[in-house]
């Protein structure tokens, strides 16, 4: 391959710069450059530092060229629903509050009771998520968002930074809970119950278009390649759900990294009043589709216990440690709310298991196994609930991302949901965003050339049921019914 392609990939705990090589009909992937991400409290609200992410952009390409690369073509994806607000000259009016701030606490049922919840979802499609950015702007300093000439999604404003050139991208767009499903633009009465108008956002974009090339000025200031940027699928999950090795019709996908996103690829939308109740999403995906999918907490609940070990245990050192414990001691929902952003994860886990008479894991790798079983328990759980409101059978579980290193919770989910699963590729995401940017380029001929590419490039490794536990899922699917 001639052409260099990069992906700029920025999730809520790191980012990374990946370069892509097509040889002999198989793509792989080099690191360039790794950086932390993570929110700090700062003037009164959890925020990310935005600079830092695009000064990391930046150290990243002067690397590809100090590599003797002149010339790239580059992709941004990162986490979705938050925003940067800029001004009429382009610059930004403060960092970017978190979706995980406990400012939208109560959003929901507030601006429900002006717009119902049914209204909401038969409009947009979109799960109730109290972070969703109809709710964050709901919550917004209203004297600040009158002074923004924009509202930019985070990786739109990262590609502003480089290109000068602003446009909302609807995979993530979607994620805002406030684009009109069957337009296919801003639904003008949620943006009118924010006192908004659509001229706030750039102009809505599909994903692989062409943005412009890197300014000029920072070119010579940082002495960077020569970049092409495209808009890519910018929504992290939605470049994932490309990068998924998927055939056929019946298969599931879980993107596995801060949150696990569990659901299948649909090409029309489902908002009836299954999904409603169900509280499943329609965010719209590359190429047309639909990420059909529910938010499960993820990877970030042992996260935060690493982080509360301080560094004392690697990821795999807790996976060892977990796969000494017996899975499913306890249940666990580990979608309630006070796992979220708590100050101390093991301590929210602890009372959780202490208020639900549940033996109250204490070791790291009983907490870990304690996370682990009950996110494969919930997995398990909603892939019989989306096969119910789908009306089919799902065969194959495509498990991407960085979780799908964890050999223990791949075969905790295919024995517990009896389903094979197939794990990989664990960079999907950066993958994803390199196939989009190749479509563009007339270098791919379409989505399914792309997952033929990734099937053709990376090993995958299959996990089929080993182990009978259809009892624990019957618990589990009983305390949950007790907690309805
Ligand atoms: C995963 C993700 C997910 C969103 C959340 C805010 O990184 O983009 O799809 O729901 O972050």
């Amino acid at each position: 391959m001639n052409k260099h392609y990069i992906a700029v990939d920025i999730g809520a705990s790191s980012g990374r710069l990946m370069l892509a090589n097509l040889e002999n009909g198989k793509m792989t992937l080099t690191e360039i450059h790794r950086f932390k991400n993570g929110f700090k409290q700062v003037a009164g609200h959890d925020r990310w530092d935005i600079d830092h992410l695009g000064a990391e952009i930046i150290a990243g390409l002067a690397k590809v060229k100090q590599a003797g690369i002149d010339e790239v073509t580059l992709g941004i994806d990162t986490w979705a629903v938050d925003y940067v607000l800029v001004d009429e000259a382009g610059r930004k009016l403060a960092d970017p509050i978190s979706y995980r701030d406990c400012r939208t606490k109560d959003a929901i049922s507030e601006l429900t009771a002006k717009i119902s919840k049914e209204e909401i979802y038969r409009k947009t499609g979109i799960q109730f998520q109290e972070f969703n950015t109809l709710y964050q702007l709901y919550r917004e300093d209203q004297a600040l968002l009158k002074q923004a000439a924009k509202i930019m999604l985070v990786p739109d404003y990262l590609g502003y930074i480089l290109t000068g050139k602003a446009v909302t991208e609807v995979t993530n767009a979607s994620t805002t809970q406030m684009l009109n499903l069957r337009a296919g633009l801003f639904d003008s009465q949620l943006l009118s119950e924010l006192g908004l108008q659509a001229d706030k956002f750039a102009p809505l974009v599909d994903a692989g278009t062409y943005l412009g090339p890197i300014k000029a000025e920072l070119r010579s200031k940082y002495d960077l390649p020569q970049v092409r940027v495209v808009t890519v699928a910018s929504h992290d999950t939605a470049s994932a759900v490309v990068g998924t090795p998927a055939v056929g019709d019946n298969w599931a996908f879980l993107s596995s990294g801060t949150w696990s996103l569990l659901g299948t690829e649909l090409k029309v939308s489902e908002n009836g009043p299954q999904a409603y109740q169900a509280n499943y999403t329609n965010e719209w995906g590359a190429y047309g589709t639909y990420r059909f999918l529910k938010n499960i907490m993820g990877m970030w609940m042992v996260q935060c216990i690493a982080k509360e070990y301080q560094g004392r245990y690697s990821f795999s050192q807790l996976a060892q440690l977990a796969s000494q414990v017996e899975p499913c001691q306890q249940f666990i929902d580990v979608n309630d709310d006070r796992f979220l952003n708590p100050p101390s994860m093991i301590e929210a886990l602890q009372a959780y298991c202490h208020e639900h008479g549940q033996k109250v894991p204490q070791s790291p790798g009983e907490l870990v196994m304690a996370v682990y079983s009950n996110l494969a328990l919930y997995y398990a759980d909603q892939l019989s609930q989306l096969g119910q409101i789908l009306g089919k059978q799902l065969t194959t579980l495509n498990i991407v991302g960085g979780g799908s290193n964890v050999a223990l919770l791949n075969q905790l989910t295919a024995d517990l949901a009896g389903i094979k699963v197939i794990a990989g590729p664990s960079e999907a995401t950066a993958v994803g965003n390199i196939l989009v940017a190749m479509i563009t380029d007339g270098e791919l001929a379409d989505l399914p050339a792309a997952r033929k590419l990734v099937r053709d490039s990376f090993a995958l490794k299959t996990y089929q049921p080993k182990h009978d536990y259809a009892q624990a899922l019957v618990g589990y699917q009983h305390f949950k019914e007790e907690l309805r």
